[in-house]
């Protein structure tokens, strides 16, 4: 019996999903738990009904997907990605992960096989920690890497409580995190880099992620009228936050490795004639080596002090994040790679730039990517795009290598 994919109704449903939370940008934006969140994930728990999967939704809204194994002893294979987005997102960053677990359980079930271990398709909540940060919660709650009861009392960018949202769009749900507990993880995902177009490769074998520091780093200044305040008696907190960002972009061109981002930047009272009195701002470093983000971290706390002593500031930083590098599993990588071989793709084993809800699954399972190319290496933009071969493509190879594992 040949087991074969329903790729129409793979890249329809992604167009689908991609309709879902559009905005003025021509993208979408569906932030975690907000009311586009909620449309998504509605439409996605459909579609596992549509399959007859057994579902089950988490304390932190994880939504799991279950196809029953012929044999209840083994550990489920867990397959997925995100559905949550950044602001004016693309229609495949995490959709595609999670829409391909749900085409892998379609062709089982259309070609009428029970795999011998359950497999279970994941959507994680907030993997892009835009609203409530960390990024990667779901899955990092779920990894035990967090206390969920801590998370509900996070404070969002908006001053709402993510326990607040997370009931209101019906998706508290009864599961305790953690107790589907997976025999292995895999994550297919846009690469949202320029590596494989570049190459011209159909296939990334991702054996490696890079290390995550992310801080909120506050200015204090003093405000003062634009006209009459002479340079020399200015504690501007604009040029303070300037002078950081010159200077991070410095820092990291001179290491070789480490990529900076001040990403949000908020001045008060933002007026154009009043010299900021504070400004606001985040900062996201990463480097596949943890010592060389390390240094950079000290860098940067060295440079706050340095710039709040030139410029009469005061400037305090709060770190919200800071992830490991993580490297994946070695059996799990080869078996994609042989697989990808077999199956004929050209492909080159690589480092993930950006955070993955896999690399939290590593703490607790043997976990691994595949990538597939993203045009011009855009992402986290509506421009991104993926071609429909490829999308097959990488969804031949997670079909293929989920049989191997649990056929
Ligand atoms: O930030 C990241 O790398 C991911 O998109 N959350
Ligand atoms: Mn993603
Ligand atoms: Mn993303």
């Amino acid at each position: 019996m040949t087991i074969a994919l329903d790729t129409a109704t793979l890249l329809a449903q992604l167009t689908q999903l991609g309709a879902i939370g559009h905005d003025a940008s021509s993208g979408r934006t569906r932030l975690a738990f907000s009311d586009a969140d909620k449309q998504g994930r509605d439409q996605l728990v459909a579609w596992m009904q549509e399959l007859s999967l057994d579902i089950k939704i988490d304390h932190i809204g994880n939504i799991f997907g279950t196809l029953a194994g012929s044999d209840p002893a083994l550990a489920p294979l867990m397959i997925g990605s995100h559905i949550d987005t950044v602001i004016n997102a693309g229609m495949y960053d995490g959709c595609y992960g999670v829409l391909a677990g749900l085409a892998v359980l379609r062709a089982l079930r259309q070609a009428g096989v029970t795999p011998r271990r359950a497999i279970t398709v994941v959507a994680f909540s907030n993997e892009e920690g835009v609203r409530y940060q960390p990024d990667m919660m779901g899955s990092l709650v779920y990894a035990g890497g967090i206390d969920v009861a801590q998370m509900w009392d996070v404070v969002g960018t908006d001053g709402t409580r993510l326990g607040d949202e997370l009931r209101r769009i019906g998706y508290a749900g009864d599961l305790r995190p953690g107790a589907i507990v997976p025999h292995a993880y895999l994550e297919l995902h846009i690469e949202q880099g320029p590596l494989l177009e570049a190459q011209a490769l159909q296939i990334g074998v991702v054996a490696d992620l890079q290390g995550i520091s992310w801080q909120q780093i506050t200015i204090n200044g003093v405000a003062n009228h634009a006209g009459t305040t002479p340079l020399a008696m200015r504690h501007d907190a604009g040029w303070a936050a300037a002078e950081l960002i010159t200077q991070v972009r410095r820092m990291a061109l001179a290491s070789g490795s480490t990529l900076a981002t001040v990403g949000a930047i908020q001045f008060s009272p933002n007026a154009i004639n009043v010299i900021p009195q504070t400004a606001v701002l985040t900062l996201d470093m990463r480097d596949p080596d943890d010592q060389k983000l390390s240094a950079a971290e000290a860098h940067v706390a060295a440079l706050l002090q340095t710039i709040a002593a030139q410029e009469g500031v005061t400037i305090t930083s709060q770190q919200l994040v800071r992830f490991p590098a993580v490297h994946f599993d070695d059996a799990l990588v080869a078996e994609i790679a042989q697989t990808t071989a077999a199956l004929g793709f050209s492909q080159r084993q690589m480092t993930s730039g950006a955070g993955h809800d896999a690399q939290m699954l590593a703490r607790i399972a043997p976990a691994a990517m595949i990538f597939v190319p993203s045009q011009a290496g855009i992402s986290h933009n509506p421009a991104e795009y993926t071609s429909d071969a490829d999308l097959i493509a990488g969804a031949t190879v997670l079909l293929a290598v989920v049989q191997r594992l649990s056929v």
